[in-house]
């Protein structure tokens, strides 16, 4: 190669805005155009088709017509064959220290001074890409790092372990979970016999499934939500030294749900839910964040756990390897179109760059093979890589040859490798300028179908799960159960899955036993029967030794409290009290709280001093679901037709029965017990007084505001009072 060639492979510069730079390239803006056809030809009517006389028939001619009704014929490409549902976002990732350099040598792990660019997709697993968004599912989390070094997937779900070990077994866990094929129901949801029967028959499965029932399959909102990915993975330094790592997303707002009645509700009520919730923030500036941590074990501690690293059944629990903050991801800047970037975003765990590399894990293995496979199904082409979202901001260069919709335009004639015409042009590149080299792992056995023992203890985890949660938490956990295998409507297939419960607790089994009209199963730990369906479920049920419980894994005792975007419903009707209002909606507003003036109908309320308040939602067009807390203002005038309108007493009572704080002051206090709010202490109505008992605050009529606003705050930092659940009368 000539001495001039080697002078144009400079080190790529990335920065925070590198890839809005390169998108920029691509948008089109249509502000003070004229409309043309594809080939830029100027339009001068579009309203009508090219026809033979006013009432004749189109003309072929028209290629105006044909061009437009082509293009909508042709606008839909394959959805995700899972995760089909997301929504997406950009951003930037920063370090906080370059300290990973010990163990790893990924630039954008390392330099502190960087910010690279993100993209981010969140996404239902199950349901089709117009499906609700507050189901019950586990929740992708992938995150696209436009790193100096090429493209780097993380591609991550919001539950730490997964359904099966080996990679062969999706198929089969995707047809069971999906709508059932001669019917094609249930949309967008786990609670149905194919996925059961395949669940119960399938012991390595429990842990997940334990997970799925719990709280993190609803999330509040992707803003509060953790993501996991998964797999051990291998971090490389520069001297070529390995170390296992687990890559987490942890929210700064902490992880929080929904509760499954709310879930549901939502999922009418505006299934956008999680959509609107990530696309209002960033509008707002409320930037969604999240710090990733790792856990690192080094290769010689290989062996150490009573489980494999290799097994992504399994996590790494935080009580034996501590979770190390490495930096934070911003998202803050929506997408200019859904399609072009949501849409087209094409993830690969295989996307690795220097300094990170895979393990053999059999999951992760089968994954490497899908997600190249699955884009050239969305994609029909090879070359969704040059598809601006998926174009990586370091240069590509290759001798990868044609194909459907091939953009890059490659100069010169040698598009072979090796070549003295291009004067050997792309070159390789050595180490220590970026070239990746896969990791030297000594490999060596026999060719065989079979899975190593050491995956083989499918119940202590989830033991170590059960026992880790709160009892609220534990209560929702059954509950679930009770929901989905109450769907199932084949007996045989609840019982089977009680098995499966009642290995990891007998106690836990009893519970869902007495909601799903089975009995318990006894002694489950008995010998095979030689029936192959019973046999399934009753093997391998070995326990290790792991930790008896890990309680970094429940969302309430690792609670994050905070008050930042949670969303507060002000209910009013003609004669509330304005200066109350007012004081109160500007502390929340003080503590970054979103509140929304909500009353019967739209238009303006006037209070009792004749003051005007303006209606942003009427009941028919919200309802508490979509709001963390509620406060009903003193007015009597107002109180009293709320008192005699259902819809009003059903916004209270049923935050109540949500267990989110529910505030009130005076004559309020009287549409609280009309709304069944029970179990709870109220203030004296005539009182200075102001009580706050498990989220519920009531001030008397000579409370001081400010006392008021204050106790009201401290409820909604905690999100949810589910002490509350054991007292109340449902609504
Ligand atoms: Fe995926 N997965 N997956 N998965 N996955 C896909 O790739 C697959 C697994 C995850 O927003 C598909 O582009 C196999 C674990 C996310 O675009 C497909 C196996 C984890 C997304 C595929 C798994 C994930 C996908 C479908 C087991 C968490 C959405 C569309 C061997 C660590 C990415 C696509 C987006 C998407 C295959 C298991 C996360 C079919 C074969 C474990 C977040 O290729």
């Amino acid at each position: 190669m000539e001495e001039k060639d080697k002078h144009k492979a400079k080190p790529t510069h990335v920065d925070e805005n590198s890839k809005n730079k390169q998108l920029e390239h691509f948008r089109s803006d249509n502000d003070g155009q004229y409309m043309t056809t594809d080939q830029g030809l100027r339009i001068n009517h579009t309203d009508d088709s090219l026809k033979a006389g006013q009432r004749g028939p189109t003309l072929m001619e028209d290629f105006h017509f044909r061009e437009k009704m082509t293009h909508l014929d042709h606008e839909s490409i394959p959805e995700r064959v899972v995760h089909a549902r997301g929504s997406g976002a950009h951003g930037y990732f920063q370090p906080y220290d370059s300290s990973l350099k010990e163990f790893t040598k990924a630039k954008f792990l390392t330099d502190p001074t960087k910010k690279t660019p993100v993209f981010v997709r969140f996404s239902t697993v199950a349901g089709s890409r117009g499906s609700a968004d507050t189901v019950r599912d586990a929740r992708g989390f992938a995150t696209k790092f436009y790193t100096e070094e090429g493209n780097y997937d993380l591609v991550a779900n919001n539950i730490p372990v997964f359904f099966i070990q080996d990679g062969i077994k999706f198929p089969d866990l995707v047809h069971a979970v999906k709508p059932e094929p001669d019917n094609e129901m249930p949309q967008a949801s786990a609670a149905h016999d194919t996925f059961w029967d395949f669940i119960s028959l399938m012991p390595e499965s429990t842990h997940m499934i334990m997970w799925l029932l719990s709280d993190r399959a609803i999330p509040r909102s992707f803003r509060m939500m953790d993501g996991f990915g998964v797999h051990t993975f291998r971090f490389i330094n520069e001297a070529g030294k390995a170390t296992f790592v687990k890559l987490h997303w942890r929210a700064l707002l902490g992880a929080h749900s929904l509760v499954w009645d709310e879930a549901q509700k939502l999922a009418g009520k505006d299934p956008d839910w999680h959509r609107r919730d990530l696309w209002d923030a960033i509008e707002k500036g409320d930037y969604p964040e999240y710090e990733l941590s790792v856990q690192l074990v080094p290769e010689e501690d290989e062996f150490k756990y009573d489980f494999d690293l290799l097994d992504a059944t399994k996590i790494i629990p935080e009580e034996l390897v501590p979770l190390r903050p490495v930096g934070k991801m911003v998202l803050n800047r929506n997408p200019d179109n859904f399609f072009a970037e949501t849409e087209q975003v094409a993830f690969h765990p295989g996307n690795l760059v220097p300094g990170i590399d895979v393990t053999n894990d059999p999951l992760l293995q089968g994954r490497l093979f899908s997600y190249l496979d699955t884009q050239i199904n969305r994609f029909s082409s090879i070359n969704f890589t040059e598809v601006p979202i998926n174009r990586p901001v370091a240069p590509v260069h290759n001798h990868h040859g044609a194909g459907f919709m091939k953009m890059t335009i490659g100069k010169g004639k040698a598009n072979y490798w090796p070549n003295s015409i291009g004067s050997g042009c792309p070159m390789m590149a050595p180490e220590n300028m970026g070239g990746y080299v896969h990791h030297m792992e000594k490999v060596e056995g026999h060719k065989i179908r079979a899975r190593s023992e050491s995956f083989n203890d499918h119940y202590s985890q989830p033991t170590m799960f059960w026992n880790s949660l709160t009892e609220a938490e534990k209560d929702h956990l059954v509950s679930a159960a009770h929901f989905e295998l109450g769907k199932v409507e084949r007996k045989e297939i609840r019982k089977r899955q009680l098995a499966n419960f009642y290995r990891v607790d007998p106690q836990f089994a009893a519970l869902v036993a007495a909601g799903i009209g089975v009995e318990m199963p006894i002694g489950q730990d008995s010998e095979p029967t030689g029936n192959f369906v019973e046999d399934a479920a009753s093997q391998k049920i070995s326990k290790g030794k792991s930790v008896p419980s890990s309680p970094s894994v429940s969302m309430e005792i690792d609670k994050v409290e905070g008050t930042k975007s949670r969303r507060v419903a002000i209910l009013i009707e003609d004669g509330f009290e304005y200066n109350e209002v007012m004081q109160v909606k500007e502390a929340l507003e003080a503590a970054g709280i979103q509140v929304t003036i909500v009353s019967k109908i739209q238009g303006k309320r006037i209070s009792s001093g004749g003051q005007e308040l303006e209606v942003e939602k009427s009941h028919i067009t919200t309802g508490s679901m979509m709001f963390d807390a509620v406060y009903i203002p003193d007015g009597e005038k107002s109180v009293r037709k709320m008192m005699g309108l259902g819809d009003a007493l059903h916004f209270v009572a049923e935050a109540f029965k949500h267990c989110k704080p529910i505030a009130t002051s005076g004559f309020g206090i009287n549409m609280f017990e009309k709304a069944f709010v029970v179990g709870v202490n109220f203030a004296d109505k005539a009182s200075g007084k102001v009580v706050s008992h498990n989220g519920v605050i009531t001030a008397g009529v000579d409370a001081d505001a400010g006392d008021f606003a204050n106790k009201f705050i401290e409820a909604i930092k905690k999100h949810r009072h589910w002490d509350r659940e054991k007292s109340m009368t449902p609504a």
